[in-house]
């Protein structure tokens, strides 16, 4: 006998329970809703790409034994020559530095590829390196499965070495390239389209300026559909998306209140008036999250020169905060030499940049406290204070509809000591918070810590070291109720030297 159906007597949600002879029973199965989504919402693609944060940038070409940034695309393939390339060496110092993947220069603008292109004579397969029998994207590719890592590719759309740049047979030659990228090295996690254009270069021996409509010649929609059929779960970077957004600067910093939306159908790589758009917008129709791409070294690929000037640890970390911690992931760029190799000096730091980050977040202190909050959404446990300290980010505190600001208050035994706190939104159902304060009981009385606008995917504030055993996360601001899935505390190392 069937004891459990659904009948129309019952409300959507509860559910029947008949017994034979007896009246229907009606009982709540999910009496208290989720909220439902505000604004634009990520797509599950781009869920597991925030939850990435941080991966490497691996810029390497004719350039890199030219001492030049930009290529003209006349260099002779018999410049690339690394003497001891070993991309296991790159993979792991990535995986030591706490990276999640690498995405590569597999073509940048001077033309030349690291792979062997059946489409081109300017690559690879007509230099010195392993007489021409070398594949610099299967070595990397392969090491980023041994090393636990997710592999990306960099493939410039401006091309200075091939003769049909600008006109329309060069897009065939750029997508049977990105074919050939997208279907002989295994998944494909991010796919990057840079925005540059310096107009001149060898073209084939025109050796001339050539301009074309940024707007118009790419077509990238007919391009972008050709990564969604071969590689479904890539992300695609550029200007304006379609998935993850330029934050507008390579100096490796995001904006304080930071919008994971914007209005994508203004947008497009190379528009000249973009920044405008890089801190996103409040009310954006499409969730195109931002990317913050540095380098470590002043130039993006090496420079023997620039040997002195490897960004320090302390400025890195400056650079995680402002970019993790503003919601956006970071993409650090760690030029290999002319050996192959990713510099001692670079190692080095990357190094102590993971050690620091390492012993900061290790231990959630948060996780030993208790937490109530002024208002619980429908009062259910399933959306109680108590998700915010539970470690998971799939469980979240949530106010009812209307109810824009509301705090969760933590309580210690014993005083918990803290520097940092880190706070996420429960995004999959989008971006609300526009305010929000810390604040901490200190003698009796509640203490302002540190307050800002937006959190995003997940904010992440330094301040003074705190004591106390109550803490509050106020929220104060927002566009629709509050998801807030994650409120953590964490005590980091001493400061590192400069
Ligand atoms: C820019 C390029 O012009 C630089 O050379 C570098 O590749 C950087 C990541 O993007 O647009």
């Amino acid at each position: 006998m069937n004891l459990w159906k659904r009948t129309t007597k019952c409300r959507p949600g509860w559910w029947a329970v008949c017994l034979s002879g007896l009246p229907a029973l009606c009982l709540a199965a999910d009496p208290v809703p989720p909220p439902a989504p505000c604004g634009a919402v990520p797509s599950a693609r781009q869920l597991q790409w925030h939850e990435l944060e941080f991966y490497g940038f691996i810029h390497f070409t004719v350039n890199t034994f030219t001492d030049k940034e930009w290529g003209y695309g006349d260099e002779s393939e018999t410049v690339f020559n690394p003497t001891a390339l070993d991309a296991r060496q790159w993979a792991r110092v990535a995986r030591d530095a706490g990276m999640k993947g690498l995405i590569i220069t597999a073509k940048h603008h001077d033309g030349f590829c690291l792979w062997p292109s059946q489409y081109t004579q300017h690559s690879v397969k007509n230099s010195p390196w392993k007489n021409g029998h070398g594949d610099v994207l299967r070595e990397l590719s392969n090491a980023c499965r041994e090393f636990g890592l997710k592999f990306g590719v960099y493939l410039s759309p401006w091309d200075r070495n091939r003769a049909e740049y600008s006109r329309p047979e060069y897009l065939t030659y750029y997508r049977n390239q990105l074919r050939e990228l997208l279907t002989q090295y295994g998944p494909i996690f991010e796919v990057w389209f840079d925005g540059a254009n310096g107009g001149d270069g060898y073209y084939g021996g025109a050796r001339e300026k050539r301009r074309i409509d940024n707007s118009t010649y790419y077509d990238w929609p007919d391009t972008w559909s050709i990564v969604r059929r071969l590689q479904p779960n890539a992300v695609m970077f550029s200007d304006g998306g379609p998935d993850v957004r330029w934050v507008g600067n390579e100096s490796g910093v995001a904006f304080e209140t930071a919008w994971m939306t914007i209005n994508r159908r203004m947008i497009y790589p190379g528009c000249p008036n973009y920044a405008q758009y890089a801190p996103g917008q409040p009310d954006g129709t499409d969730w195109v999250p931002p990317e913050v791409d540095v380098s470590i070294r002043p130039g993006w690929f090496y420079h023997p020169s620039e040997d002195t000037k490897v960004k320090s640890v302390e400025k890195l970390l400056d650079i995680y905060y402002q970019s993790v911690g503003r919601s956006a992931n970071l993409l650090l760029n760690v030029p290999p030499d002319r050996q192959g190799l990713i510099h001692d000096t670079d190692v080095a730091r990357l190094k102590a940049l993971h050690a620091i980050l390492a012993a900061t977040f290790k231990t959630d202190l948060a996780r030993r406290a208790s937490a109530t909050a002024t208002s619980t959404r429908g009062s259910s446990r399933r959306f109680a204070a108590a998700n915010v300290i539970d470690g998971n980010p799939q469980t979240y505190w949530a106010t009812d509809d209307g109810t824009t600001s509301g705090s969760v208050e933590l309580a210690f035994n014993q005083p918990a000591r803290f520097d940092n706190v880190v706070i996420q939104e429960y995004i999959a159902l989008g971006q609300r918070v526009e305010g929000w304060t810390l604040e901490a009981e200190v003698g009796g009385q509640w203490r302002p810590i540190v307050a800002g606008t937006t959190i995003g995917y997940k904010h992440i504030a330094r301040f003074a070291p705190v004591a106390t055993r109550r803490v509050r996360l106020n929220i104060t601001h927002a566009r629709a109720c509050p998801t807030i899935s994650t409120l953590a505390l964490y005590l980091s190392p001493q400061t590192p030297e400069k």
